[in-house]
């Protein structure tokens, strides 16, 4: 590969050429000089997946300083459905920047942060009354939703599950099972969070939904009681637990169990929301109506947004004054949303998430047929992942998943892994990549197993 001094792009959005470029090695000088000044300068915390320096992105790709155009099957980690500056968002946001940036919500409102909430309650499960709140984070808006559930409830103690992945802020970090990166040497945590067995087909021994929901419901009444418990969080599929998709039955029983118990049933659709998974929302596909739904991400083509929306009753509850937040549903980002949410009804976005899930689905299925390291292939719409293991012993195999991120990054393809064993690639394109670039992702993917 030659080292090119190729000018950096600067204007984004689908009109950037849809394609793979290598110019330089990954990383290319640019970006190392980058890497450099923030070793300098960045708390060393704050690590990264793919260390480049990004100028420009859109439809399914990003581009760098050097010049190289990567093929992006992480959308920011489920941000940009729509794709990077997306026009209908840069134009929307544009206007609003123009308008005005900042008056705060709750010292004097404007309608965007209204429109918003509308919009909310309409495309959430359920068709009973509903209010929504707006935050910026997915951690902060799962607390709002915690602290909600706890104000209407009167009682305190939360559920979370094995593998879950909830957040960063202390409560969040304390709702999220994974030690490292999240939680070592940053406790004590919250009290008041329990927690309960998931239903994780490919490695609990066969369980159906039903029974694995008996499981956790009995872990439930017997460690702290209905009478104690003021919500279960879930995530209808977890996302940095490693994409897993309870049985089929485990999450109607949860809600069927909060309801007759009193407990607030609070769905996190931070990663499954907005189209990812060929439903507006993850608990459409199991038909469950969750008290609560938490939504953040791609919920505003990339500007910070975040939501709890719910039973009226429930969001109600919370005296006046109770929630809100300086930049708390940001004008700009409310924009953004609003922008975001007709692009996803336009443009066929959702039936469109479900096509990307074919081929992703088709094809690692396919790989999977002739590489029995592949244990597992599973997830909804563009939401999908693939967990490797020891063909021998079934054991997870997180130094070949590694390998494979590696080579995928080195040749021009952002790939995310995750899961608690962090033996799990997984897919989550924006979904207005081309098929040409998914089928090319995937192929480098392919080619990273062979030679790993
Ligand atoms: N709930 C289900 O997936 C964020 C984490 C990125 P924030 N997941 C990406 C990282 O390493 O910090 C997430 C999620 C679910 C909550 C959150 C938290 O959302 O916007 O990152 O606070």
């Amino acid at each position: 590969m030659t080292l090119v001094d190729t000018p950096a792009t600067t204007t984004g959005g689908p009109s950037l050429a849809q394609e793979r470029r290598l110019v330089t090695a990954i990383p290319g000088p640019r970006s190392q000089e980058l890497m450099a000044r923030k070793a300098e300068a960045v708390a060393a915390g704050v690590g990264h997946t793919l260390p480049i320096s990004v100028v420009a992105a859109g439809g399914g790709v990003v581009v760098d300083a050097d010049g190289n155009s990567l093929i992006d099957l992480g959308s920011g980690i489920a941000v940009t459905g729509v794709g990077n500056s997306h026009p209908r968002v840069v134009e929307a946001v544009t206007a609003q920047l123009n308008a005005f940036t900042h008056t705060c919500f709750t010292v004097s409102p404007y309608e965007g942060y209204v429109a918003v909430a509308e919009k909310l309650n309409e495309l959430t499960p359920g068709d009973h009354v509903k209010r929504s709140a707006l935050f910026n984070s997915g951690a902060e808006a799962v607390e709002n939703a915690v602290k909600i559930a706890r104000h209407f409830t009167k009682k305190q103690a939360v559920v979370a599950f094995d593998h879950a992945y909830h957040g960063r802020t202390n409560l969040t970090m304390g709702l999220t099972a994974k030690n490292i990166p999240y939680k070592s040497g940053f406790g004590p945590f919250a009290p008041e969070v329990y927690r309960a067995s998931l239903s994780y087909p490919f490695r609990d021994g066969g369980l159906d939904g039903r029974e694995a929901a008996a499981r956790a419901i009995t872990q439930i009444e017997k460690q702290i009681g209905a009478e104690n418990l003021a919500a279960i969080i879930i995530e209808p599929i977890q996302g940095e637990g490693g994409f897993i998709v309870p049985a089929a039955g485990f999450l109607p029983a949860l809600v069927e169990w909060a309801n007759a118990n009193g407990v607030v049933f609070i769905a996190d659709e931070v990663q499954t929301g907005f189209a990812r998974t060929g439903a507006w929302f993850a608990s459409e596909h199991e038909g469950i109506v969750p008290d609560l739904i938490v939504t953040a991400k791609g919920i505003a083509g990339g500007l910070p947004l975040s939501a709890v929306t719910g039973r009226a009753e429930i969001m109600d509850s919370a005296h006046a004054g109770g929630l809100g937040g300086t930049y708390a549903g940001s004008p700009i980002a409310c924009a953004a949303a609003l922008a975001t949410i007709e692009t996803y009804e336009h443009e066929g976005l959702i039936a469109r998430a479900r096509d990307i899930g074919a081929v992703l689905i088709g094809r690692l299925n396919a790989l999977r047929t002739a590489d029995p390291r592949i244990g597992d292939v599973r997830g909804r719409g563009a939401m999908v992942a693939i967990e490797l293991v020891d063909p021998e012993t079934g054991a997870p195999d997180a130094a070949l998943t590694n390998r494979v991120a590696k080579y995928a990054h080195e040749h021009g393809v952002i790939v995310l892994t995750c899961g608690t064993y962090g033996n799990v690639i997984r897919f989550l394109p924006p979904l207005t990549i081309s098929d040409e670039l998914l089928v090319d992702g995937l192929g480098v993917v392919a080619e990273g197993l062979k030679n790993a």
